[in-house]
């Protein structure tokens, strides 16, 4: 059963890293669109424009199902995408409630691009805590999944510790849920950054188990071995694809750990 995950470059393969290891049985369909990216200061009205694009990539090849592994298409296109579409259409989220659940009163750093941060779907899901909305920090941080994109991990870390941390208050070691896929690719540099204690939340699991709910019969398919995964990217396809492969390799476990 092929399973399409989107994102505009390398972020989403944190996610699809989640599902495979969830899914071994299933067929992934990536696509980046690295021609446009990054997503996070663009129109609403184009990000929708290019996930329509990438949904109807993976219509034509016969995928059950579309995950959009990237938080700013989520909060700008998810709908739009559902108005269309004839498959279940999933979105990522990022997953506050869990960091309010394990917190009592600890700052709770939601990073994120622009885009997810101004949109309304987070706005929303910060409401939902009133009781805890002094200790959240919705931070919009512009350019880093660049840096993450072009494997500048160095540079991240220090986009870390000049931009992110003196927007947070000097107590408590802050709790970070990541509202942009691409900021999972880089939880060591956060470590080195907060410290080796620093807890992190990414929407990762949860989008998994929807997954699941959505689609039981992916439990039901025979696992093939080794796992299929096909990357398409819309701009340096070839490159992409390499580095895409090789996080991946660095992502998941090794088979029976
Ligand atoms: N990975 C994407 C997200 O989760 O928002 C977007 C990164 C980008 O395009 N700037």
């Amino acid at each position: 059963m092929k399973i399409g995950v989107f994102d505009s470059g390398l972020g989403g393969v944190s996610v699809l890293a989640s599902l495979l290891q969830r899914f071994p049985q299933a067929h992934f369909l990536y696509y980046g669109d690295t021609a446009n990216a990054p997503y996070g200061d663009k129109a609403p009205e184009r990000v929708q424009a290019w996930s329509l694009a990438a949904y109807h990539h993976f219509l034509d090849r016969g995928a059950a199902a579309m995950v959009i592994a990237c938080n700013s298409a989520t909060s700008a296109a998810v709908e739009a995408v559902r108005a269309v579409a004839h498959i279940p259409v999933l979105g990522i989220e990022p997953a506050l409630k869990t960091a309010v659940e394990q917190s009592r009163d600890e700052p709770i750093a939601v990073l994120a691009t622009a885009m997810t941060i101004r949109g309304e779907k987070l706005r929303q899901l910060i409401r939902r805590f009133p009781e805890r909305a002094a200790h959240i920090h919705p931070i919009a941080c512009p350019g880093l999944a660049d840096l993450i994109e072009a494997a500048d991990y160095a540079g991240a870390q220090a986009y870390l510790a000049d931009t992110v941390k003196p927007r947070l208050p000097a107590e408590g070691t802050p709790l970070f849920v990541l509202g942009c896929t691409h900021y999972s690719l880089i939880q060591p540099q956060i470590r080195q950054v907060f410290g080796a204690e620093a807890r992190i939340f990414d929407g990762n699991a949860g989008l998994a188990r929807h997954l699941r709910n959505r689609l039981p019969i992916l439990d039901d398919a025979p696992a093939t071995t080794p796992p299929r995964v096909e990357f398409f990217f819309t701009h340096d396809d070839e490159r992409k694809a390499r580095t895409a492969r090789q996080l991946l390799q660095h992502a998941s476990p090794p088979p029976g750990a």
